[in-house]
């Protein structure tokens, strides 16, 4: 255990064998067997977890509709300072964390502690935002009446999340919800269920030190079966999902046919666009931090670059040069780069998505492949690839989560405008341009139509202030930062009568 993932996990709070389901800090056993979490770093397994079923899913949901009616009567400034003690928990653990998020799901440690930096930067925003959950005052049309909007509490918001982060994610959501008096059920992927049941150990030790019902962070570790109880469940009035675009229509079919809310963060296609005036040295790292860092698995991954043909050769070659440099390996390992895919069904896809880009006529430049032999034994370490293809291949159109890059060849700004926006998704975008005009149009109404646009940066790394999300397929959600509380609360207009008539709105006359 050169890493010391044993003590990590030690003092996590993590043992052989977990239970998957929790109210807080009280953890409910169910019929359901065991699933095990297996590290794709070794391929080894890391430990065991029960998953939730019917009944201790309706446990877990009684107590949180009962929880929720104390925790909207705090006020919201309290409910803050709770938060920050979270958030203080968690730059406590936050080596612990990392390293069990980076174990369990790939990432380099560097990239681990990032996420679990998010969620210390999001608690600390959550708890600003605590006493600025503002409504709007309006002027009645009316004489004697005073008009404002105020936001409540909505209930249980449902959290479904993915493995790529699998800590973040549910931070940016409850960290939010909470303030908001909202109580959370959360199931992390089962792909990650440990770096899960370490945050809810985190959260429940504090929300039971005040003293707070069970019920306010619940833990629901199961397949997309939990995930249909959650979408159906009239009692939960929001869903967040974190997924893939097919889940997410599920989820929002679902929900939709109950009027319920869904705010969803699915697939993301993104591209940099890079122009004859770009910084080149900004542009190879933009890209190569986009497409490679943890092994080409963010939603705002770099999937496509849209090259003018003036530079097209040299940033072909100059990315080249740089894949050729790039150590793959154990993700522990500070001088590793790239570390493995999450399991091997994954890497299956990444080989079908090799062969279909060469079968529709794209042309290698890096080639791909599964590496093999000492180090390499779970199978899961795959050599980022790239790829010259045309913008409407099948393949090219669609998100593979996997560290494969496409090169693509634009003349004049509007087709490489075009061209980025031309694929299903909308999540995140780039350009890499020094002049002023090319940037500004790219920004335009008429550039990018994704919800993250970006310019000298590359698409991966939002920083929690702004809201993230995109559009298109990938669902129109917005989580985190700018106003994104607002889908954790209901909007109530109320109007106040203090003269000593009923004037009606809009000059209608009803006299008896
Ligand atoms: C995701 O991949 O699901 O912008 C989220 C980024 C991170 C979040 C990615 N801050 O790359």
């Amino acid at each position: 255990d050169q890493f010391g993932i044993q003590e990590s996990l030690k003092r996590l709070g993590i043992t052989s064998e977990n239970l998957g389901v929790s109210t807080g800090s009280k953890w409910i056993k169910s019929e359901e067997s065991l699933i095990a979490s297996f590290s794709p770093v070794d391929g080894k397994e890391i430990a065991k977890v029960q998953l939730a079923n019917i009944e201790s899913f309706e446990q877990v949901m009684v107590q949180a509709q009962k929880a929720f009616l104390e925790w909207r009567k705090v006020p919201a400034p309290q409910r803050g300072e709770v938060v920050r003690e979270i958030g203080n928990a968690l730059r406590d653990a936050k080596e612990d964390l990392g390293k069990l998020v980076s174990f369990e799901m790939g990432k380099s440690y560097q990239e681990g502690l990032g996420e679990v930096q998010e969620m210390i930067d999001i608690c600390d925003f959550a708890v600003g935002l605590s006493r600025q959950l503002y409504g709007l005052t309006m002027h009645s049309e009316r004489p004697g009446h005073r008009m404002y909007e105020q936001w409540h509490a909505i209930g249980i918001v449902g959290i479904i999340s993915a493995f790529n982060f699998p800590v973040a994610v549910w931070s940016w959501n409850a960290a939010l919800a909470w303030v908001c008096g909202d109580v959370c059920v959360w199931k992390p992927s089962e792909k990650a269920p440990l770096s899960g049941i370490a945050c809810q150990v985190i959260a429940a030790k504090v929300f039971e030190k005040h003293g707070f019902p069970e019920g306010i962070s619940s833990l629901v570790i199961g397949d997309y079966k939990i995930g249909e109880l959650m979408s159906n469940d009239a009692r939960i009035p929001l869903v967040s999902a974190t997924g893939s675009t097919r889940m997410g229509k599920l989820v929002s079919e679902a929900v939709g046919r109950r009027l319920g809310r869904s705010l969803l963060e699915l697939g993301g296609n993104n591209a940099i666009i890079i122009t004859e005036n770009a910084d080149m040295d900004m542009a190879i790292r933009g890209a190569l931090f986009g497409a490679v860092g943890t092994a080409g698995q963010r939603c705002t991954s770099t999937r496509r670059l849209i090259i003018h043909e003036s530079v097209y050769e040299e940033v072909k070659s100059r990315l080249a040069s740089a894949y050729s440099k790039l150590v793959i390996g154990n993700p522990l390992d500070e001088k590793n780069h790239v570390g493995p895919v999450i399991d091997q069904n994954s890497v299956a896809m990444y080989l079908a998505a090799i062969e279909k880009v060469q079968a529709e006529g794209g042309k290698v430049v890096v080639e791909g492949g599964v590496l093999n032999g000492e180090g390499y034994e779970s199978g899961c370490y795959v050599k980022p690839a790239i790829y010259e293809a045309e913008n409407h291949f099948e393949i090219v159109q669609h998100e593979t989560f996997a560290p494969i890059l496409y090169l693509i060849k634009y003349k004049t700004l509007e087709e490489a405008v075009e061209l980025q926006n031309g694929v299903p998704q909308g999540l995140s975008s780039a350009i890499m341009t020094t002049n002023m005009r090319e940037a500004e149009a790219f920004l335009s109404v008429a550039g990018s139509d994704c919800g993250i646009a970006n310019v000298n940066i590359g698409t991966s790394g939002a920083e929690i202030g702004g809201a993230f999300g995109g559009e298109k397929e990938t669902g129109g959600g917005r989580e985190s930062g700018s106003d994104a509380w607002k889908a954790y609360m209901r909007r109530q207009t109320n109007t106040i009568n203090y003269s000593s008539t009923l004037p009606l709105a809009q000059g209608i006359k009803f006299d008896i």
